[in-house]
């Protein structure tokens, strides 16, 4: 038997599980859980089960291509690497020439090995480094810097030791994280509640204490209402409030008006039941987690949403505690130095976002901007023009609304580079793509892991690449040598990994045994007077400065959605267990499991447009329309309709996704202008649409 055992770490989906990945003679046998992380107990999801599939799917970009036909005509040119590397930096440099070096922008998808992309693009010497988070999780960061000075990632979410736990637009039980899902499963063994308010009854609901169906848009509105409840009935924790709350007077009057009984009316929520769940959650304080949510770019109002969870959670003294939402170390906090960043190797770009943020929009943090604002950059040159663009593990054709709109600012553009492991509706738009190797078949960066023990972990090659694809750091480094970018230039990635972790006193032999280094051996938590918190007072912050400078309140005052004109409904989206964003429709193994989104209904609403279930509609927006299979169901608000995003696949390189499915994000017109002021990230959920039977009688 020739086994051999590897600790890798999975890259089925942005959680990036650690893995043991079981190879005989070059071939992946099986991938479990690294047996050797406590909370991942062997286990890994259907996705990660299913990263086997991905390595021996033909129907993957092979080799590098370089476009010939018309853009978005899926007519490419094999090519060799250095043919497509010197194609993408001759361009780069001309570019540059005639447009100056901030007319490069790039996007990548965030996570723990983006030190690598942030080093190449300020090599480049471009500001314009975005990701993703536009589209998912800025308005949470951005709600936490407002009222902590600390970023959503520096605390944790205990759930292990938590009492209560509370998902309001967070599915944690089919959005998975596996050492996530665990450790509230144990939690909730041990007694921890789980409540769930949500516009439908997801998986989570169903194992919920407490489900709370909610008027799609006013959860604001219920939030507000539990602030009033926590201190007109005096249930909030005054020890934290007095050391750590600054103006809590302030909050105390804005919420004055906004009582349970007037939630009620808003919400859908009797306000006995809100009172009683007040009541819960006090109980269990400090030691309550309500999860400040993590796809959060759906309201033009998500960044005050986000706002009041973290205002809530502080009334609980949950912030900095125990069973609660603790602050993450970093090596440094345990005494340890952390990795050399490679972003180091070249100083900050001089030049002003093309996005404006940190200029236009100061309250936005400048680290990876607003992708939406890039693309409108590009668009309009306004504040200058932007020409070549490399979407890194990005696919904003099918993550951001308006893809036509997209389609025609990516035609202004004098370079399109997409590199990806799969095929993608931006790739198949793109005139270069660089194929990347998939995880199994790729090693990456030493990453960093902040949280009550840091550590270092690593990502091994698990087997040869199947094609002619390669690791990110081949593709960074063959870029830069071509670009005259020394630095970066490595040659191999153990180069890389001795640069990064010069001084830590740690050396590459140390991951050998597990795949990471613990920094710390047991999880450091701090006393509440010991907490720190990054803002101007040092405290948590009711009323933010940053905020009113720029003329937006501290507390929004709350605002009714409008409701839904008959036979249109407010278009509600999400995740499912089964596959990752519009990644894995094609995955073989995942297709089968699942090949296609349906619209969940409300009965009552479908029966007033005899739709049964099952039975084929029409969806239909400003003259657009898709076709989609109904589930008629009692578990969804009637004033919305749901699906699970990624589905409406286009291309005909990719046999089994093709045409199945509808894909909500051609169903935002305007979608690319509605975006929360004060949190940054697009409104993907303020679209109504039609629906009707497809039965023509
Ligand atoms: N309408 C609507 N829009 C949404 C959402 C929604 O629910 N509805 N969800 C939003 C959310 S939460 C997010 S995070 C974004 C996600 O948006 P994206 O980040 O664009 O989506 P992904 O499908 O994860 O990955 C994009 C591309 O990167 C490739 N890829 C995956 N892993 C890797 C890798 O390790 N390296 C490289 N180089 N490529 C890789 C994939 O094959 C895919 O082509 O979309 C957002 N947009
Ligand atoms: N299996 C799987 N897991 C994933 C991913 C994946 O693609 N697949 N992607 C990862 C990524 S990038 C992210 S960002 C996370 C996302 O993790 P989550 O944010 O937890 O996932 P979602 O399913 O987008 O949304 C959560 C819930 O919000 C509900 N919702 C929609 N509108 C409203 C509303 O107005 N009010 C309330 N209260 N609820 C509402 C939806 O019905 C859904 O059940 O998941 C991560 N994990
Ligand atoms: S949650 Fe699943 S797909 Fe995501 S990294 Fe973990 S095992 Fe992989
Ligand atoms: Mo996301």
């Amino acid at each position: 038997m020739s086994i051999h055992k590897i600790h890798s770490i999975c890259g089925m989906c942005t959680v990036r599980c650690p893995i043991q990945v079981e190879t005989e003679h070059g071939e992946i046998k099986f991938i479990k859980g690294n047996p050797n992380v406590p909370a991942m107990k062997g286990a890994i999801c259907p996705r990660g089960a299913a990263g086997k599939a991905l390595i021996t799917d033909s129907e993957r970009p092979q080799s590098p291509m370089i476009r010939v036909g018309e853009r978005g005509e899926g007519k490419f040119n094999t090519v060799s690497w250095d043919e497509a590397l010197n194609f993408v930096a001759e361009k780069i440099k001309g570019v540059t020439e005639r447009y100056g070096s901030r007319s490069i922008a790039f996007s990548d998808r965030g996570g723990p090995f983006q030190d690598l992309h942030k080093a190449f693009v300020k090599g480049l010497g471009s500001p314009n480094f975005c990701n993703h988070d536009a589209s998912c999780a800025r308005n949470v960061e951005h709600a936490c810097l407002s009222f902590a000075g600390i970023g959503r990632k520096d605390l944790v979410y205990d759930l292990k030791n938590a009492k209560h736990v509370v998902l309001q637009f967070r599915n944690i039980f089919e959005a998975v994280n596996v050492q996530e899902v665990n450790n509230l499963m144990d939690a909730m063994e041990s007694g921890c509640k789980l409540t769930v308010i949500d516009v439908r009854a997801n998986i989570s609901a169903t194992k919920a204490s407490r489900f709370m169906m909610i008027r799609p848009g006013t959860d604001y509105a219920f939030n507000l209402a539990v602030i009033h409840e926590l201190l007109a009935q005096n249930l909030y924790d005054h020890k934290f409030a007095n050391l750590w709350i600054k103006d809590l007077d302030k909050l105390n009057a804005f919420v004055k008006p906004y009582s349970p009984e007037w939630a009620e009316t808003e919400t859908g929520i009797a306000a006995e039941e809100i009172r009683s769940f007040v009541r819960e959650l006090a109980a269990a304080k400090p030691s309550v987690i309500w999860h400040p949510g993590w796809m959060m770019a759906r309201y033009r109002h998500s960044f005050y949403i986000c706002r009041s969870i973290y205002i809530i959670n502080a009334l609980l003294g949950a912030i900095g505690t125990k069973g609660g939402l603790p602050l993450a170390n970093k090596p440094v906090d345990v005494g340890k130095s952390g990795l050399k960043a490679l972003a180091d190797l070249y100083p900050k770009p001089s030049e002003k976002r093309a996005d404006g943020a940190g200029w236009r929009y100061p309250h936005i943090t400048e680290g990876v901007g607003l992708a939406h604002l890039m693309f409108q950059a590009m668009e309009s040159d306004d504040p200058y023009p932007v020409k070549a663009y490399i979407a890194y593990r990005h696919d904003p054709l099918t993550g951001f609304p308006e893809p036509d709109r997209l389609k025609q600012i990516f035609s202004k553009l004098e370079l399109l580079v997409s590199v990806t492991f799969s095929w993608s509706e931006t790739a198949w738009f793109s005139d270069v793509i660089l194929p990347l190797s998939p995880y199994l078949e790729r090693e990456s960066i030493i990453a960093s892991n902040n949280g009550l023990k840091p550590q270092f972990f690593v990502r091994n090659r698990a087997v040869e690449p199947r094609y002619d694809t390669k690791s990110d750091w081949e593709i960074i480094s063959g870029l830069a040598r071509c670009l005259g970018l020394d630095a970066l230039s490595f040659s191999s990635i153990e180069d890389i990994w001795n640069y990064q972790l010069q001084q830590t006193g740690v050396a590459i032999e140390d991951f050998k045994a597990t795949g990471f280094v613990q920094l710390a051996s047991s999880p450091k938590y701090r006393a509440m007077e010991e907490l720190k918190f990054k803002t101007p007072s040092g405290k948590l912050e009711i009323i933010s400065e940053k905020l009113e400078k720029q003329g937006l309140p501290s507390l929004l005052p709350y605002t009714s959605p409008v409701r839904p004109p008959e036979g249109q409904f407010r278009l509600t989206f999400g995740r499912c267990a089964l596959h990752t964003q519009g990644h894995t429709v094609n995955n073989p193994l995942l297709f089968e499991q699942m090949p296609e989104n349906v619209l969940w209904i409300n009965t009552k609403s479908a029966s007033a447009l005899k739709i049964s279930d099952g039975d084929t509609v029409v969806v239909s927006q400003n003259g657009y329309s898709e076709i989609i299979q109904a589930k008629v169901t009692d578990f969804i608000h009637p004033d919305a309709v749901f699906v699970v995003h990624g589905f409406g696949h286009t291309l005909p390189v990719e046999s089994r996704a093709m045409g199945r499915g509808l894909a909500d994000n051609k169903f935002m017109k305007g979608g690319l202008d509605i975006w929360d002021p004060a949190g940054g990230a697009i409104a993907f959920q303020e679209h109504f649409v039609a629906v009707t039977s497809a039965n023509k009688n």
